[in-house]
C-alpha cells in the first residue's frame, strides 16, 4: 500500500483540511450536527464539481465509520477509501481511470467520524473501550460508567422493540437512549439522509470478520431486498470482502434502532455493516488498533473492491451483478 501523508498519522479533521485544500474542484465539507460537546459532524463529499450539496441525477453512497468510539480499524478503512478516491482522481493509471469515472459520475460521501465526541474520549486514560456517545445520562456533568447512548441502537427504526435488540438501562453498551432519535448523531445521519438520499452506505465497524446486512431485527423472513444484498456481499466461498464471512445481521444478535435497519427500512437505501479484524490474535482484544501497519494496510485492501463494487453499482442497484 502506498501511504499517502495522511492515513493514521493525522487527525480526521487534519485529513479532510487536507482534502479540502488539495482537490477543491472535488472536495467539499457539509457540517450535518454538532456533538455535545460542541465538536463538528462532518460528511465530506467527493464527486466532480462537489457542492457540499446533493446533485441531481447522480447517485450517493455513503462510506461511514466510528459510530462505536473504540473501533478505530473501522475509522482507518473509511479514511484510506476516501485517501484513495482523492489521490487517484485525473490520473492516468488503471486505478485512475476507474476512481475518475466514478468520482464524475457518482456522489462519494465520507463520515468516517459518526461520533467525535466518544472517539476523542477513547484517547484519555482508562478510556481506550469506551463504545457509546457522551449524553450525560445522570447529569452529574462528569462522562463515568453510567453514561452515554449506543449511537447503534438510537435510531427511528423498530427502536426499543424488545429488550434482546437494545437496552433501557443508562449503564448498558447498547442503551438506546431516552427517545428515538435523542441523539445528535443520529440527527445528525437523519439530516443528510434527507439531503443526500444514499443508494448504499458501508457502516463500518470491527470487529468480527463478518459482513452484515439487513434486517437485524427480526430473521424470520427475508427482506424484499435480499438478492441484491446477497449478490454484493457474496457467499463463503466468494465473500464481497475476502475473509468476512456474509451473514444477516440478525444472524449474529438481534438490534433494534441500529443505523443499517433505519438507513434501509425507512430511506430505502441498501446497506451493509462489514465487522472489520481488529488484531492479529483476536484473543488479544477486539477492538484494539493493529500494532501492523501492514494489517492495517491489507484491512483496507481487502475492503476496496467492495467499496468500489458499491460506486459502480450504485447507478443500476437492482442489477444484481
Ligand atoms: O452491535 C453492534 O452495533 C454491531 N456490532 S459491534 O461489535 N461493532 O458493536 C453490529 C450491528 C449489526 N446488527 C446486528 N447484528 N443485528
Ligand atoms: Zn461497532
Amino acid at each position: 500500500y502506498d501511504a499517502v501523508p495522511g492515513d493514521d498519522k493525522e487527525q480526521y479533521t487534519e485529513t479532510y483540511d487536507r482534502i479540502l485544500a488539495d482537490y477543491p474542484e472535488i472536495a467539499k465539507k457539509r457540517v450535518t450536527g454538532t456533538t455535545y460537546g460542541g465538536r463538528e459532524i462532518v460528511a465530506l463529499q467527493i464527486t466532480r464539481g462537489a457542492t457540499g450539496a446533493d446533485i441531481p441525477g447522480r447517485p450517493a453512497v455513503l462510506y461511514n465509520a466510528l459510530q462505536h468510539a473504540r473501533e478505530w480499524l473501522a475509522g482507518e478503512t473509511c479514511r484510506r477509501t476516501l485517501n484513495y478516491f482523492t489521490k487517484h482522481y485525473g490520473k492516468g493509471t488503471s486505478a485512475g481511470l476507474e476512481v475518475t469515472r466514478l468520482v464524475n459520475r457518482t456522489e462519494l460521501w465520507f463520515v468516517c467520524v459518526n461520533n467525535p465526541d466518544g472517539y476523542e474520549f477513547t484517547f484519555t486514560p482508562g478510556n481506550r473501550l469506551w463504545r457509546k456517545n457522551l449524553r450525560d445520562n445522570d447529569g452529574d456533568g462528569v462522562i463515568g460508567p453510567g453514561d452515554g447512548v449506543d449511537p447503534n441502537r438510537n435510531f427511528a427504526d423498530h427502536w426499543g422493540m424488545d429488550a434482546e435488540g437494545s437496552s433501557a438501562d443508562p449503564a448498558s453498551e447498547t442503551y438506546r437512549g431516552p427517545a428515538p432519535a435523542s441523539e445528535p448523531e443520529t440527527i445528525a445521519m437523519e439530516a443528510l439522509f434527507e439531503e443526500i438520499h444514499p443508494v448504499f452506505q458501508k457502516n463500518d465497524h470491527t470487529a468480527a470478520e463478518l459482513l452484515l446486512y439487513p434486517q437485524g431485527f427480526q430473521q424470520d423472513t427475508p427482506t424484499a431486498d435480499h438478492e441484491i444484498f446477497t449478490a454484493l456481499a457474496g457467499d463463503p466461498f466468494k465473500p464481497g470482502i475476502p475473509g468476512f464471512l456474509p451473514e444477516l445481521s440478525a444472524g449474529l444478535y438481534i438490534t433494534n434502532g441500529d443505523f443499517t435497519g433505519w438507513a434501509y427500512n425507512s430511506q430505502r437505501t441498501l446497506s451493509f455493516t462489514p465487522e472489520g479484524t481488529a488484531a492479529e490474535d483476536p484473543a488479544v482484544s477486539g477492538f484494539e488498533y493493529p500494532d501492523s501497519p501492514l494489517q492495517v494496510a491489507q484491512e483496507f485492501q481487502r475492503h476496496l473492491p467492495f467499496a468500489l463494487d458499491l460506486a459502480h453499482t450504485s447507478r443500476h442497484p437492482a442489477r444484481p451483478t
